[in-house]
């Protein structure tokens, strides 16, 4: 199978899972529930379930990944929809449509989120029960990239450095590092998990995801300033716009590019230490480099 056609199977694979592993959209409050699958099925890139289930792949079968999968696609998904609600970026298009609180209000929105990071460790905790020290590694991996030391913290991060005239090169790599690459990580070590890694392979991964994750925001600042809003189906020249400090606004379009490059060959050299046929990560990180969404 090439690169393109498992990729689509593992994106369809994500697509029904979010469908078998989140509540109908008629469950009581179905506004509620509505408001949850609009956001999760509004159709993003799927990256970080890809990214699960491929790691899974690299390593046997444990179990099946996709619980975790879909459990990691319901905290980025609620993070989205945090980050778009107008205390945070009052952003009014995400994934090619209107934001959850446009589509629906800002309450529903608050609790959409609420309900999809809450049912995340739900899901995680129902769907692995038979292997307890699995479950159990599987929340605490996803407690702390979620949590307030990293997604959260970065995000925070994220809004007092926009207070600040200029934050330092060391300041925007913890942002990076917590808000982009946490979640990224966390995506490879669950997926490895799943499949059985040992220890030091699951170490090997966490470095992958991170160089990778901040090679995806290097690569996300990029995009802000030289894609359109409908390519990217969020609104586009917003850092630009808002004055943000970014890796564009500290070095260079030029050099931003060639930090995103230098980031992704190291992603893909940790990569090859790996055992197994890791071909189709590498395709994907080595994409993730050359995206244009
Ligand atoms: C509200 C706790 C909290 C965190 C918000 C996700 C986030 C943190 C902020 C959104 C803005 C931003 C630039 C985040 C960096 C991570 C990132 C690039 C997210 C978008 O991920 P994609 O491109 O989105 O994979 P899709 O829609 O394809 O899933």
């Amino acid at each position: 199978m090439d690169f393109k056609e498992q990729l689509t199977l593992y994106v369809a694979r994500t697509e029904s899972g979010l469908k078998a592993h989140t509540p109908a959209p008629d469950t009581r409050p179905a506004r509620l529930h509505e408001a949850m699958r609009y956001t999760l099925e509004a159709g993003g890139k799927r990256l970080r379930p890809v990214l699960a289930l491929a790691a899974c792949e690299l390593f046997g079968a444990r179990a099946d990944a996709l619980p975790a999968a879909v459990a990691l696609e319901c905290v980025h998904t609620y993070s989205l929809v945090h980050d778009d609600l107008p205390c945070m970026d009052n952003d009014d298009l995400r994934r090619g449509r209107p934001t959850a609180h446009k589509a629906f209000d800002e309450a529903t929105a608050l609790l959409a989120g609420d309900a999809m990071l809450t049912h995340a460790f739900h899901l995680l905790s129902s769907a692995y029960r038979s292997d307890p020290a699995l479950t159990n590694a599987l929340v605490l991996e996803l407690g702390d990239a979620a949590g307030s030391r990293r997604l959260i913290g970065g995000q925070m991060a994220d809004l007092l450095g926009e207070r600040q005239k200029a934050p330092s090169a060391e300041e925007l790599e913890f942002i990076h590092l917590n808000k982009t690459a946490a979640m990224i990580e966390a995506s490879l070590v669950m997926g490895a998990l799943c499949g059985g890694a040992t220890p030091v392979q699951l170490e090997r991964l966490r470095s992958v995801g991170r160089l990778t994750g901040l090679a995806f925001q290097v690569i996300d600042d990029i995009l802000d300033v030289t894609a359109d809003t409908a390519t990217l189906g969020k609104t586009a020249g917003k850092d630009l716009a808002s004055d943000k400090t970014t890796y564009i606004k500290l070095h260079g379009l030029d050099k931003a590019r060639r930090i995103a490059q230098e980031l992704t060959d190291r992603a893909l050299s940790e990569l090859r230490q790996l055992p197994g046929d890791s071909s189709f990560l590498a395709e994907l990180i080595a994409g993730m480099g050359r995206r244009v969404s």
